[in-house]
């Protein structure tokens, strides 16, 4: 049950961030909705109170800023300050460069955000839990975390220290009521190819006509399906591929 608790989402203006927001605020959950370009966000509010009477609130907030991460989750109204479940999903992937070829400022900007990011959210965020001793983290890791490609090798580390952080924070957490799991996608149709290929929509496109790829939905879905297990129970990792995707490298050219 979700219904009436506070569920924390980064990157919820856009992607799988923007479809979880709707697929919690469906269950009846009130929404603490985070990311860069807060105009994103205010459409977005108004869409969840509009379909589903979802209560919001908005925080314009980069991950990679520590400061701006522990201000802003710090200083909470109170009615918002107890987060029942946080969705680590803000996240990014710059270039598909040989590494020895690839721009810097590319690596720092996953790593900042991927793996910095989602540490400086979970650390404003779980000793609330702890305290409670309830509450539940998602994060939100990748195929990319289990398997390496050829152009991909920071993208990819950042994804393996989501995994390790995921099973590390696991195991420190054990003996209290919060659960943590790692929901693992492989393609899923959304801007992740746009904002890796620097706006390239052309280039981006091509990623997505080889076979047809998740929604954003079935992420959110799945998500919530890991949220909503009785107490109990704990998804610790959950890898979901299209059906025409076994692996990064093993797809079934179909078309779309
Ligand atoms: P999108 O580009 O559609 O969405 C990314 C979201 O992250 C946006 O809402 C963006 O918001 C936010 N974001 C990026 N950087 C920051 C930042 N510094 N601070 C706050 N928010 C930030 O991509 P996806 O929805 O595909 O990506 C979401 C997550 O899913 C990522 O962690 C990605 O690695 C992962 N993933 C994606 C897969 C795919 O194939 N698409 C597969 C497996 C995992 P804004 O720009 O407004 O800040
Ligand atoms: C995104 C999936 O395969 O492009 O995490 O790395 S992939």
């Amino acid at each position: 049950m979700v219904s009436g608790q506070t569920v924390l989402i980064t990157g919820a203006s856009r992607g799988i961030g923007k479809a979880c927001a709707r697929a919690f605020a469906k269950e009846g959950a009130r929404l603490v909705l985070a990311a860069r370009r807060l105009p994103l966000l205010q459409e977005l509010a108004a869409a969840l109170r509009a379909d589903f009477g979802a209560e919001t609130h908005l925080l314009e907030l980069d991950v990679r800023d520590r400061g701006s991460v522990g201000a802003a989750l710090g200083s909470l109204p109170t009615a918002w300050a107890a987060i029942d479940v946080l969705v680590n999903n803000a996240g990014l992937s710059r270039g598909l460069d040989k590494l020895h070829e690839a721009d810097p400022v590319d690596y720092e900007e996953m790593i900042d955000t991927n793996v910095k990011g989602l540490l400086w959210v979970s650390q404003a965020v779980i000793p609330g839990m702890v305290a409670r001793d309830r509450g539940h983290v998602v994060n939100i890791g990748s195929i990319a975390g289990h398997q390496t490609y050829a152009g991909g090798s920071v993208y990819c580390a950042t994804k393996h220290a989501v995994r390790a952080i995921n099973q590390g924070l696991r195991l420190d957490l054990l003996g209290t009521r919060v659960r943590v799991t790692s929901v693992d996608p492989g393609m899923v149709e959304t801007d992740f190819s746009l904002v890796r290929f620097h706006g390239d929509r052309a280039r981006a496109g091509q990623v997505y006509r080889q076979f047809p790829p998740l929604r954003p939905e079935d992420v959110a879905e799945a998500v919530v399906w890991c949220v909503t297990r009785p107490a109990h129970v704990n998804v610790q990792q959950l890898l979901l591929m299209p059906t025409d995707q076994a692996a990064v490298y093993a797809s079934h050219p179909r078309g779309r």
